[in-house]
């Protein structure tokens, strides 16, 4: 843990709040998988030796994991990215049928703006859809205290409860208070086939139990303190949830407030009391109208926002803006952009891609930079697995025989295991590459079953990929180092050519952890024709000076050689010394 010491307090990530805060309220088991802006959450929580936690697979699994060690008897956590929760729908919508027994609590920690997200889905609906409470803090001491009262709220009603962070709350960082942890005993697992077996007419019984339980969430949700007015001018009213509660109220101080800390199943007597107190009535909400479209059904009338606001992030100053009926002004701001590290070992694998004017199918990771011009060659991105599965969707439509999908090694595991065997089983042919860079470097470089190691640093199983893949139904598996650019062209062409359904696995460890440094090649300013060729490698190392020529920054070269590969003129050489 690396927060600071405060006099009353240590500072915590919002992420870390909720991790410290699920601890003292004896936390015995969490899974999940990562994705910003959630992975810190497990990071935090695999320092304690009371809580057995786990990178599970993918989302489903770690989703399944945690809720039937709640069923089991001990208090359980899932944590994922707003995505990540789709991986993990199919368990998710029965779940709430079958209840919990000790508590369970799902973290979802949104991305609005898609900060590192392929969209920005609203995951509150998520609540609405399962018929789960939803808790939305507002800042990271709220996350500390607000889930313990999620543990509470889960066994009460025994439902798993939705806890909704976004980016903004998880990754800022406020001085929260320390509390020691309860001890709460194991609860005792009772045989209940009526309740646990999910076949039509047990689920029909639980749908009713389910409706009844929604009933007294809603009275439940009129009577928390977790949904609190604070008065002040009665001629603006305002309802809010999340961050956006303290960016409103950082613009409109002295306005009336509903703060909605449970904000699944509504308080609708409070909001009706509440709107019957002020002349102007707002609701303030990131992303979709999940709260507006509620309260409306109620028969409150308010105005809605304007549809513009539901794309990208609510900042403060758009709040005037939605409150006299505009539509959004866009800030441009110069974004910068993303690059693959000096020396990464995907950036030959896109090289030779574009040499041999591949269709390439894309996938999540590091290497979905290889879209980035000038080596866009990266030409669908989708979803976590789809590299696989596209490369045969796009096989089955397209002429052009250079198809080739790319995935990397935690996103092979995650989701592109059932994509192969799918190809395998219905005959189609083709070339897989696996970026196997011996991480899940994307999000933070955290282990995975490929690595041999677990969450907390232990030796564990290693995935054998190259067996795997067999077994999943590939007529041949070649492993090559990506550094080994000549060779991977041979390989890559070869296969190509071939009427087979082939995997190529590119092995050499992220440049981040690897010790592979330095020893930068020599640059012969005699020997460059200004061809721009090794610019195309697009490696932050080369730079053009104002005549053209070459300028090879030391400091961040890592010596991996591409660039000599791509020279025709020998202008760059590699270093003997
Ligand atoms: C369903 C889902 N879960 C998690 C993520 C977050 N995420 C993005 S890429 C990635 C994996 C990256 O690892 P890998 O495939 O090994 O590629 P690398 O970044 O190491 O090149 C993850 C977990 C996501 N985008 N979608």
């Amino acid at each position: 843990m690396d927060s600071g010491v405060e006099k009353d307090g240590w500072l915590l990530s919002g992420n870390e709040a909720v991790a410290q805060g699920a601890y003292e309220a004896g936390l015995k088991f969490a899974s999940a998988y990562p994705g910003t802006p959630s992975s810190e959450i497990l990071e935090y929580l695999a320092q304690f030796d009371e809580v057995d936690c786990q990178w599970s697979v993918n989302e489903k699994v770690a989703y399944e994991v945690a809720l039937s060690a709640a069923i089991g008897g001990i208090r359980s956590l899932y944590a994922s990215k707003h995505v990540g929760v789709n991986v993990a729908a199919d368990p998710l919508m029965t779940s709430a049928y079958v209840g919990v027994n000790a508590g369970f609590v799902a973290v979802s920690c949104d991305d609005p703006n898609m900060h590192s997200s392929q969209n920005e889905q609203d995951n509150r609906f998520y609540a609405l859809m399962a018929k789960i409470p939803l808790i939305e803090p507002s800042s990271p001491g709220e996350a500390k205290e607000f889930i313990k009262k999620a543990f509470i709220i889960s066994e009460r009603f025994d439902t798993p409860v939705l806890f909704r962070m976004t980016t903004r709350i998880s990754h800022s960082k406020e001085v929260v208070k320390f509390n020691t942890r309860r001890d709460v005993g194991p609860r005792e697992f009772k045989i209940d086939i009526k309740k646990y077996v999910m076949v039509p007419r047990n689920a029909y019984l639980r749908h009713i139990i389910l409706e009844e339980r929604l009933q007294r969430l809603e009275k439940f949700s009129n009577r928390t303190s977790l949904n609190k007015i604070e008065w002040g001018k009665k001629s603006l009213g305002i309802i809010a949830s999340g961050v956006t509660y303290l960016y409103a109220k950082e613009m409109y101080p002295d306005a009336s407030f509903l703060k909605l800390g449970f904000s699944f199943p509504l308080p609708a007597e409070k909001i009706k009391f509440f709107s019957s107190k002020v002349r102007a009535l707002f609701v303030i909400e990131e992303l979709e109208p999940f709260l507006e479209m509620q309260i409306k059904s109620l028969g409150i009338k308010i105005k809605a926002k304007h549809r513009s606001f539901r794309i990208g992030e609510l900042r403060p100053e758009y709040i005037p803006e939605i409150i006299k009926g505009k539509s959004k002004k866009e800030i441009s701001e110069k974004a910068r952009k993303p690059l693959m590290c000096p020396g990464c070992p995907h950036r030959p694998v896109f090289w030779v891609l574009k040499k041999l004017k591949a269709t390439v199918a894309g996938d999540i990771g590091c290497y979905t930079l290889g879209a980035s011009s000038p080596l866009s060659t990266l030409h669908s991105c989708l979803c976590m697995g789809s590299g696989v599965t596209f490369q045969e969707g796009f096989r089955h439509a397209l002429k052009d025989g250079k198809i080739v999908g790319v995935i990397g090694d935690s996103t092979f595991i995650h989701s592109g295991i059932t994509g192969l065997i799918n190809s395998a089983y219905n005959k189609v042919k083709g070339v897989i590459i696996i970026l196997d860079n011996r991480t899940t470097a994307m999000t933070g470089l955290q282990d995975h079953p490929g690595t041999g190691r677990t969450l907390k640093g232990d030796r564990t199983n290693h995935l054998d990929l190259e067996k795997l893949c067999l077994a999943c139904g590939a007529d041949t598996v070649d492993v090559i180092d990506p550094y080994e650019v000549k060779e991977l062209e041979n390989i890559l062409r070869k296969r190509l050519a071939e009427d087979s359904l082939s995997v190529i696995i590119t092995r050499r460890e992220c440049i981040l952890l690897s010790k592979h440094r330095n020893n930068p090649p020599k640059y012969l300013k005699e020997n460059c024709n200004r061809c721009g060729m090794c610019l195309m490698i697009d490696c932050p190392a080369l730079t053009q000076d104002e005549e053209g020529y070459i300028v090879l920054n030391e400091n961040l070269c890592t010596g991996c050689n591409l660039c000599v590969e791509v020279c025709k003129f020998q202008a760059l050489i590699k270093n003997a010394g």
